[in-house]
């Protein structure tokens, strides 16, 4: 089998460049691990920056987006002493679309089979060859049957499990990483969003999030401790812990109903440097993972995508600037959304060892974003996505 770009992983960022190449005349090889109903079935990311919603439109799959997505202005931010908002319009001229990363991907399926991509799901033993020369290759397993896919590059899109990124040997690699002590514990359910935008809660018990997929679809998160296991979260102890950390015109709004979906998140800042090895490119979670307190892990995948999109056309007339940039570009913007995830993880949550220093410090931090229009010019430009 050959083809000129093999993909690894088709989550949204495998998808999305997969897409893009086609769209190029650049011929691509999708392989997925998982079924496609499987990678349908993760909830994860609810808010898009317009740089997303750019490439998802110039990917040719904008239009169910454009029609079901919710353009949202700002976002409430809440403490003991009630909630303001930042208006994200008004503080950069700029807003975010709310629309889940299930729809966003389901999208680009569509988009793919119109236009008869290959993508190979349930395939395993993956293993990427030769990637520091110039015909690299990727064998893997399909049916029972062994394969061989030889390209001329090869996108590393398998997530932070993935293979890819271990394939760059350890002499090469330079990984940064910050774990979190807690986790958050999501529900997605059907009712209406208790708000009409995002709700950031720091609380004494700890941090909350309402945030929605559309008017009758809601998700909401709490910060657990690490200890913690889904089993030990009935839906009533869910609410009630939601109820106790929301503001309370917003708690008196919740409404509740069983959950469609509930499940623990581990928080980590994590990146991996360079993000090209060869012909091999690291994208989006293979090579950086954000907490998700900044809602930016989806969208630095997309920025990925786009930086490493240019450079494979690029190079398809000979020009290989792109290619040699490509982690550098990356990786100025990755560090810019990790710095931007740590600092909301930072202001938003409980930490265990927090001392009462720590605490007013903390308190500081969300009356200066309340109070002083620099700090949410900083926070808005931030949160709706530094340009790409
Ligand atoms: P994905 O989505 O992990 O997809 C990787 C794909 O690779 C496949 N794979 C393999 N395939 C073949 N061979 C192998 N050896 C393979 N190993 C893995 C996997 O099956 C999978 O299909 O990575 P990608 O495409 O880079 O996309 C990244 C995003 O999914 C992720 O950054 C976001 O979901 C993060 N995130 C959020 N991002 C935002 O921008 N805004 C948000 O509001 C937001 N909220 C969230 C989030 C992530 C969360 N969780 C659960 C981690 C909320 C949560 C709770
Ligand atoms: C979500 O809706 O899943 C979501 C929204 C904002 C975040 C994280 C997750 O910061």
């Amino acid at each position: 089998m050959k083809t000129q770009v093999a993909i690894i992983g088709g989550g949204p960022s495998g998808l999305l460049l997969s897409q893009l190449l086609n769209r190029a005349g650049i011929a691509t090889v999708v392989l997925e691990r998982q079924t496609r109903a499987h990678v349908l079935s993760r909830i994860r990311a609810g808010v898009l920056e317009q740089g997303t919603v750019r490439m998802l439109h110039e990917a040719g799959c904008g239009a169910r987006m454009e029609k079901e997505g919710h353009p949202h202005h700002g976002c409430y931010l809440s403490t003991a002493e009630g909630r303001f908002r930042v208006d994200f319009t008004e503080a950069c001229g700029r807003e975010v679309m709310v629309y889940g990363q299930t729809e966003m991907t389901r999208d680009l399926y569509e988009a793919q089979d119109a236009i008869g991509a290959t993508i190979l799901h349930e395939v395993s033993d993956v293993v990427l060859h030769d990637v520091e020369t110039g015909n690299p290759h990727v064998t893997f397993t399909k049916d029972g049957q062994s394969h061989r896919l030889d390209c001329d590059w090869i996108a590393g899109c398998d997530g932070f499990h993935g293979v890819s990124r271990k394939t760059i040997p350890e002499t090469v690699r330079k990984e940064f990483e910050r774990v979190y002590p807690f986790g958050w514990l999501g529900i997605l359910s059907r009712t209406k969003p208790a708000a009409d935008e995002l709700v950031y809660a720091n609380h004494p018990r700890g941090f909350a999030l309402a945030s929605m997929r559309n008017d009758a679809l809601s998700r909401y998160y709490i910060q657990v401790p690490l200890t913690d296991k889904v089993e030990d979260w009935s839906d009533a102890a869910f609410w009630d812990e939601l109820r106790a950390r929301l503001p309370a015109d917003v708690a008196a709004a919740l409404e509740t109903g069983t959950s469609i979906e509930k499940s623990i998140a581990p928080l980590r800042s994590f990146v991996s440097e360079p993000m090209r090895w060869g012909r091999l490119f690291l994208v989006g979670d293979a090579a950086h993972i954000v907490p998700p307190t900044g809602a930016k892990g989806l969208n630095l995948a997309v920025s990925d995508v786009h930086y490493l999109y240019e450079a494979l056309v690029a190079a398809q007339s000979g020009d290989m600037s792109g290619v040699e940039h490509y982690s550098d570009r990356a990786l100025k913007r990755v560090w810019a959304a990790m710095r931007f995830s740590w600092w909301m993880t930072s202001i938003l949550h409980r930490f265990p060892d927090q001392s009462t220093f720590d605490q007013r410090i903390q308190e500081t931090e969300l009356h200066m974003l309340r109070d002083v229009p620099s700090a949410q010019e900083t926070m808005a430009r931030n949160y709706v996505g530094l340009p790409f």
